[in-house]
């Protein structure tokens, strides 16, 4: 080692940016400014792609959306003060939709805490209520700890939003160069060594739900945007298809199974919902959108299955059956329960056949009303237009970005979601202003699949400008 190369050191700055990169980090969006501006360009030094938006929020929104379609945490680096207030956005949507997302943001130097320094703000104390880990780096030492932590955090369990707090003065302390890169290594190798993907699964669980199901007289899948992350698809895909079981995807869950499956309840919901008596529910939560679960939506006696990741979920809704894991895994071991005493519904099956009639008529209703061309358009020409033109793209699908009032109702019956991970929309806060964002992180998420987005103008106008990123 020449004395040049032994004096190197590393700043705060490289240290994170090179640590994201060592955990896998491939994209950043975020604004740059005091004191991110060098951890931004010393992200794209080591390989990560930064993304430069006009404003937190949508970089936010993009960040979340990006942690769905990868599975993996995104990136959304802020500034200190107010860029850490615009972050929260997209922090507390990545929570609230279970979506992995680490929110870095600088913030002021730690001398001057109390001072009223340059965009000061308890930035941890700020986004704590909408992480599931807030934590800061009070020395150039934590940062790759803590990068890796957060990282694995954001993922682990129910996936949410994390933050990290790096403070201007731990931004530009140094450290030798061979320390850096062996801090980066030992923070790699404790994270993998705490970090287990595979979620404790109750095997007594499958047992039984295999059991409800075959002897059930009118069941029902209900497939969640859990089911999407998980990459449930060939699994839920292989239970429906053997077990003859009809499906009913949740928005966002649209595409797991094709919307054209014949056993698809999408289109005769209320009638599902209300008369099913067993309903395996797999990555999604018996919130608003699935009316609580209750009354009048639902039977009273209705025996719930509910597959989750998250055990207060699952002790929150106390269904009849909770299973505790990784959808996939979970319908993988219900296939595999079934498998030795198999059954099947058949296409004349009295439920079955209730199902696939009313989801029929509705859908002959829709389509007349699609057919007419009405000018000036009201909600079903123009969606119609759109939901051909996508189909005609055929595989890979696009990516149908939606938000809006009765853009994104109309749209999500009218559009047809045929491959996971392919619906974006307001998701489980009914959020405005998210579309922007989503097409951004949506084409470079999936640069194979064109980027659809149809949003209502004044969902658009909260983050047209995002159109020039
Ligand atoms: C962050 C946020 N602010 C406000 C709202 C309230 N809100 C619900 S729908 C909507 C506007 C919908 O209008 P538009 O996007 O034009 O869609 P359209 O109903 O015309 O299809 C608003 C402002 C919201 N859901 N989220």
């Amino acid at each position: 080692m020449t004395s040049d190369s032994a004096a190197a050191t590393v700043d705060g700055s490289a240290l994170a940016a090179r640590a994201l990169a060592a955990a896998g980090v491939r994209h950043m969006f975020g604004v740059v400014g005091i004191p991110v501006t060098s951890l931004a360009s010393r992200a794209a030094a080591a390989g990560i792609r930064f993304l430069a938006f006009r404003n937190e929020q949508s970089a936010g929104y993009a960040a979340a959306s990006y942690g769905f379609l990868t599975g993996t945490p995104g990136l959304l680096l802020t500034v200190s003060g107010p860029g850490c207030v615009h972050g929260l956005a997209g922090l507390s949507h990545a929570t609230a939709n279970a979506w992995p997302l680490l929110m870095v943001s600088g913030s002021c130097d730690q001398a001057d805490a109390g001072r009223g320094d340059f965009q000061e703000l308890d930035q941890i104390a700020a986004t704590k209520p909408f992480a599931k880990l807030a934590v800061k780096a009070t020395t150039i030492g934590d940062i790759p700890r803590l990068v890796f932590h957060a990282l694995a955090a954001a993922v682990s369990g129910r996936p949410g939003g994390c933050y990290l707090d790096i403070p201007s003065d731990v931004l530009h302390q140094t450290l030798p160069e061979s320390e850096a890169a062996a801090a980066i290594l030992a923070a790699d190798s404790a994270a993998s060594a705490s970090y287990n993907p595979n979620h404790k699964t109750l095997d007594e669980g499958i047992e039984k739900a295999a059991d409800l199901l075959r002897r059930a007289e009118r069941p029902l899948v209900v497939i969640g945007k859990g089911a999407a992350y998980a990459r449930a698809e060939e699994a839920i895909r292989k239970l429906v298809d053997t077990t003859g079981i009809p499906f009913l995807p949740t928005p966002m869950g649209k595409g797991v199974v094709p919307d054209t499956h014949l056993l698809s309840a999408a289109a005769a919901r209320s009638l599902a919902m209300a008369q099913c008596d067993v309903a395996l529910i797999v990555g999604a939560r018996l919130n608003w959108l699935l009316h609580f679960g209750e009354p009048p939506k639902w039977p009273k006696d209705v025996k719930f299955v509910l597959v989750d990741v998250c055990e207060e979920e699952i002790e929150l809704r106390k269904p009849h059956v909770g299973i505790l894991g990784d959808a996939k895994r979970v319908v993988e071991l219900i296939n595999r329960e079934i498998k030795d005493n198999p059954f099947c519904l058949a296409r004349s099956h009295p439920w079955v056949e209730a199902i696939t009639k009313k989801a029929k008529d509705n859908m002959l209703k829709m389509e007349t009303q699609l057919m007419k061309d009405v000018v000036p358009f009201n909600f079903m020409t123009p969606l119609r237009i759109i939901r051909d033109a996508i189909l005609a793209e055929g595989s890979p699908a696009p990516i149908v970005v939606s938000e809006g009032a009765n853009t994104m109702d109309v749209g999500r019956a009218v559009l047809v979601q045929n491959e996971p991970r392919t619906r974006l929309d307001a998701g489980t806060w009914g959020t405005m202003g998210v579309g922007l964002g989503y097409c951004i992180a949506a084409a470079v998420a999936a640069p194979e699949r064109l980027v659809v987005a149809v949003e209502g103008d004044s969902g658009f106008g909260f983050s047209a400008m995002e159109v020039e990123v």
